[in-house]
């Protein structure tokens, strides 16, 4: 357990509903009377908006070797931990962050490639032994998520970034690695079924969360 406040992470394949069930989290939170601070990674802090859209895009199509990746990442999480996450914890706020360290491990370890052990040991370094007390894996078939993702796209009239981009094969690695690690980390990690409909994962995280944490 951290000091004082609460810190949840939330992880999963692309389109497997992180951002969605993040925000529904907050706002049970909030209306519980807890102060909420609710974070993405990459992200959450101007270097870390700046480090995302280094990591999103391409610069000028030069493909990015995968450990100066697996660094960005963490140099944007080695930051939001020291200036955000640590002083909100210290104070007694409940942190809610879409995606951590674990996706560092499935994406760059597991999906690139990436010695797993050697990504867990430089992620310990740029979080200094910080950890959420719950992460919540929100698993789903790649191909489903990828259709919610194609949605979503249409409606924002937008395109697919650099990650989701990759092939079919690099996801189904990201996700089996996912699973994997909640395998090694049960005590942490729960896995819940991402395909079902959003109010239903709703009621089901906030149940778990309000049990675990007293709420
Ligand atoms: N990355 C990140 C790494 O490689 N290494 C790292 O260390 C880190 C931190 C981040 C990218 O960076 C990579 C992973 C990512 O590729 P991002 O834009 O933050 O990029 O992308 P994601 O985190 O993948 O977030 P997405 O927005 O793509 O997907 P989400 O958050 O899983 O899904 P969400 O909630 O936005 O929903 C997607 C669509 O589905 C609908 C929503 O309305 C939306 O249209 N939806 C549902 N539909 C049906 N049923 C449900 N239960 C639904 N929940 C949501």
């Amino acid at each position: 357990m951290n000091a004082r406040g609460r810190f949840i992470s939330m992880e999963g394949p692309e389109g497997s509903g992180k951002t969605t069930q993040c925000a529904r989290l907050a706002r049970r939170l909030l209306a519980a009377g807890r102060e909420v601070v609710a974070l993405r990674e990459p992200g959450g802090t101007p270097l870390g908006e700046a480090i995302r859209s280094l990591l999103q895009h391409d610069a000028a199509g030069e493909r990015m070797a995968p450990e100066a990746e697996t660094l960005l990442f963490l140099a944007s999480r080695a930051h939001l931990s020291g200036q955000v996450v640590r002083p909100a914890l210290e104070r007694g706020a409940w942190v809610v962050c879409d995606r951590f360290f674990d996706s560092t491990i499935a994406y760059q370890g597991f999906g690139r490639g990436c010695d797993v052990e050697e990504v867990i040991r430089v992620n310990e370094f740029a979080v200094g032994g910080l950890r959420p007390d719950l992460t919540v894996l929100l698993d789903i078939d790649v191909a489903a998520g990828f259709d919610r993702l194609a949605g979503r796209n249409a409606s924002a009239g937008t395109g697919n970034d650099r990650f989701e981009r990759e092939d079919r094969g690099f996801h189904e690695r990201v996700r089996a690695g996912y699973l994997e690690l909640a395998r090694r980390w049960p005590e942490r990690i729960w896995t819940i079924d991402g395909s079902r409909n959003a109010d239903a994962l709703e009621r089901d995280i906030w149940s778990r969360v309000a049990h675990e944490f007293g709420i």
